[in-house]
């Protein structure tokens, strides 16, 4: 028991000091008097949410004090995502809520793009405005030249709109960004994607092995406490991370690889698995293709050929690839998540699926299982009008099996010397902080500068608020209702988010701003409902259930129609590929132009004094979006880099020491970031966790504090095969003394 303890603790660090937060009250001003926890007067009345913290979307309750404040957030025990129990960002949601830098009221800029001088406006004005240039926009370039960014839950009703007016050029960063090349990758493989929650059955499984998945650091909520619970269980965890992650310290083997090199880690394990006969034959006879191909293929891909390249030691290359082979079928190679590292993402996460293939875990109790996901009642709208053009049109041939819309190409569509195939001259940016969520900074910049209209729908002012031409300010999700959630898992369910509070200032909720303007465009009749309450219990009512009923469960979970969470022995499997066939060899990448087979192609190496900048997360925050959080600021307030003693000890950098760091285009960071010395780091590269390091003087708690990832990220390893944006081909270096600028603690 004690490891698994000692996990929780690690990870849910901090839950116990936010279960209940007096201090956000008197820190706000809600609550002026000091007051303790046990001083609060709380009536249990409970109104159900899921969380927005982190797009996992657990289903908890919010309770309030009997003066109607805003108490505490914890878990539905009914949801499956959280099993009851919210991360210490899900805890500190309430944070969000309480923050007194919170975007309060519409504003209009005043002054050159850029200046962050802004007036206030009514909601009124300000709509009637981005209308006006919606239609100006429109009508000059054609719809196609309008885009949406967006990521959240406010995604669905943007995307109406947009549809609506005739654009296609709808992008989120959790594709180019984040999980693209898996899912692709998987697509190509399996015929389906990993999914999000992901299909990982970690409960069940006896072997996990995690290339790059720090679990325990990124929070995702029942994906920790089913690792927590399968190392009770004995289950062998396998980390492979160039850094001692915390699931690295719960790992019986951890595999500290040389950065960039994982490809060829994986073609050894396949070879390993391959030759010594550890797969799966009968399930690798019945449902794969090309397996012949990839015996070939692999054929000299031995761990000392790997070792080489990685350096892990052969001895562990192959005690590791037995264990595997001993788990099968009960095994499960993550897919990863954010995986967007050097730019042959797809390929990599392709060699991940066809291990997973090999080692008939897909399908498998312990491996991947059948999703669930239960179909709400679309509300019926007119037929939305077919893009003249779309994304694909601007460069075409460009990342030919992107799956969806490509966000950094419909940044690069917004420079003019890019020579795009038309140009996107209006942005709408609803819920991402686009400035430090897109690497090249610089890039994203000059594209806005290129633009007739940047309009940004944000909760905080972000650094892409500080851009815009106008800004819309929602409420926080504590505020309003949202759409259904529907996401799959062991069985289809729902939850139901409802307002526990009035929008504070003059903010609003996202579907009454997409509806005004829908309405000011002459495009009413997309949102029927005047009230998303009345949408919800429309929906409701044609599943059996009302928005009643859901106000008191907040979850509800239904049977699966069938017993397949797995595949039953012998079943017949037409898997949704071209071949119908688990391809281990992608005919569809070799048609499209692309290495059907993945292969290990070297990349550039740090030049002498520089060290390869990673980035990774901290159990207490999310991307850049909780950063000014007054309830996880208390937990962590800036962000530190890791640096191997060796590495410190040539440069005499001591621990605590703040430092600025440079990188290869000679771009220094603007704040100084405080030095972890540490083992837990290889001395060839540094680490740190993404978000921190703002430059917006409107978020007075985060400003200046720690560094920002994204800064240094100069250089993009971009994928030929989907558009993702590789960010850790990127080097800096240390500046130990800077002049004329302040040092923030
Ligand atoms: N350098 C670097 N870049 C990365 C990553 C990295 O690790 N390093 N990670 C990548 C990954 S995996 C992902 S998924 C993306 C995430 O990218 P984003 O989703 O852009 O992440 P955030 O930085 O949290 O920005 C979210 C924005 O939404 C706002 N917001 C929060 N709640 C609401 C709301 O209720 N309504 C509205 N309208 N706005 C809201 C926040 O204030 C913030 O401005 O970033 C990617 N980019
Ligand atoms: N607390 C918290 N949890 C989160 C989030 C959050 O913001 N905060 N965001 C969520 C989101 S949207 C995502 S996409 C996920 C992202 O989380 P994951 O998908 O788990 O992780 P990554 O960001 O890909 O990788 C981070 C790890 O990769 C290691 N690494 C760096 N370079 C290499 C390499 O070359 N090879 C290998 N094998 N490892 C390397 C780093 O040391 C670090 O431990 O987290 C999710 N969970
Ligand atoms: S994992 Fe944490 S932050 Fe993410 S949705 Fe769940 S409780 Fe919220
Ligand atoms: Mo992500």
């Amino acid at each position: 028991m004690s490891s698994r303890r000692e996990f929780i603790r690690i990870s849910f660090i901090g839950a116990g000091v936010l279960a209940v937060a007096p201090g956000v009250l008197k820190a706000t001003g809600v609550i002026t008097d000091p007051v303790k926890a046990g001083d609060l007067k709380v009536d249990l009345k409970r109104i159900p949410t899921y969380c927005e913290v982190c797009f996992w979307k657990c289903a908890g309750w919010v309770y309030k004090t009997s003066e109607g404040n805003i108490w505490k957030i914890i878990g539905n025990d009914e949801d499956q995502h959280c099993n009851g129990r919210l991360c210490p960002r899900g805890t500190g949601g309430v944070g969000m809520y309480y923050d007194a830098d919170r975007l309060k009221t519409p504003l209009i800029r005043t002054e050159e793009r850029g200046m962050q001088v802004f007036r206030e406006a009514s909601w009124d004005e300000a709509l009637n405005l981005v209308a006006s240039k919606i239609k100006d926009i429109s009508s000059k370039y054609g719809p196609e030249s309008l885009a949406l960014f967006t990521h959240g839950s406010g995604s669905a009703y943007y995307t109406n709109l947009f549809k609506a007016l005739g654009t296609g050029n709808i992008a989120e960063p959790s594709y180019a960004q984040c999980r693209g090349p898996r899912d692709d990758a998987f697509f190509a493989t399996f015929g389906e994607e990993a999914y999000s929650p992901e299909i990982t059955d970690i409960r069940d499984t006896r072997c996990l092995v995690l290339i790059g998945s720090h679990i325990g650091e990124n929070m995702h909520n029942n994906q920790v406490q089913e690792m927590s619970d399968a190392i009770d269980k004995g289950a062998t965890i396998i980390t492979v991370d160039p850094r001692f992650s915390t699931a690295a310290g719960k790992s019986k083997f951890w595999l500290p690889i040389k950065p960039a090199t994982d490809i060829a880690l994986l073609l050894a394990w396949i070879h390993e698995i391959i030759y010594n006969e550890y797969y799966d034959k009968k399930y690798v006879e019945k449902y794969c293709s090309g397996f012949d191909q990839l015996k070939t293929h692999v054929k000299d891909f031995t761990p000392e050929w790997a070792y080489g390249i990685t350096t892990i030691k052969p001895d562990l290359i192959r005690k590791t690839a037995k264990e595997m082979g001993n788990a099968s079928p009960a095994v499960i190679v993550h897919p990863g998540r954010h995986v967007t590292w050097y730019g042959d993402d797809t390929q990599r996460v392709r060699a991940i699926a066809i291990l997973n293939a090999l080692l008939g875990s897909w399908g498998r109790r312990g491996g991947l299982y059948r999703p669930a996901k239960f179909t709400v009642p679309i509300v019926p709208v007119p037929a939305y009008k077919e893009p003249v053009k779309t994304w694909q049109d601007i460069f075409p041939g460009k990342y030919p099996i992107a799956s969806a819309p490509v966000t950094n190409l419909l940044i690069e569509a917004s420079i003019p010397d890019n020579k795009p195939g038309f140009p996107v001259k209006g942005w709408f940016v609803n819920g991402t902080n686009l400035i430090l969520t897109i690497p090249n900074q610089a890039n994203t910049i000059k594209a806005i500068q290129n633009l007739d209209l940047l309009v940004v729908v944000d909760t905080m002012p972000m650094e892409i608020t500080g851009w815009a031409d106008v800004i819309l300010p929602e409420c926080t999700y504590l505020e309003r209702y949202d759409a259904l959630r529907a996401s799959p898992h062991r069985r289809p369910s729902i939850a139901l988010r409802m307002p526990a509070a009035e929008p504070l200032n003059n903010t609003k909720p996202g579907y009454w701003i997409a509806r005004e303007l829908a309405i000011k465009l002459g495009l009413g009749d997309y949102f029927p409902y005047e009230k998303l309450e009345d949408m919800l219990d429309w929906q409701l009512k044609k599943i059996g259930s009302s928005l009643e009923e859901m106000k008191r469960s907040g979850v509800k979970n239904f049977p699966r129609d069938a017993d397949d969470l797995y595949f039953t022995e012998e079943e017949a499997v037409e898997f949704s590929t071209d071949s119908g066939k688990i391809e281990l060899y992608s005919a569809f990448f070799e048609q499209s132009g692309f290495d059907p087979l993945p292969k290990y192609v070297p990349h550039e190496e740090p030049a002498e004094g520089f060290y390869r900048l990673i980035y990774g997360r901290a159990p207490m925050h999310t991307f850049s979006r909780t950063s000014n959080n007054p309830n996880l600021t208390d937990l962590m307030h800036e962000n530190s880099v890791w640096i191997n003693p060796r590495v410190a000890k040539a440069w005499g950098i001591k621990q605590d020491q703040y430092i600025w760091l440079k990188n290869q285009d000679n771009v220094v960071s603007d704040f100084p970031v405080k030095v972890r010395v540490t083992e837990r780091i290889r001395w060839d590269s540094v680490y740190m966790v993404h978000g921190f390091g703002h430059a917006q003087k409107q978020m007075k708690r985060c400003f200046g504090k720690g560094a920002s990832d994204t800064q240094l990220i100069t250089k993009v390893l971009t994928d030929p095969i989907m558009g993702g944006t590789g960010m850790r081909g990127n080097f800096v270096t240390f500046i130990t003394e800077k002049t004329g600028t302040e040092v923030a603690s």
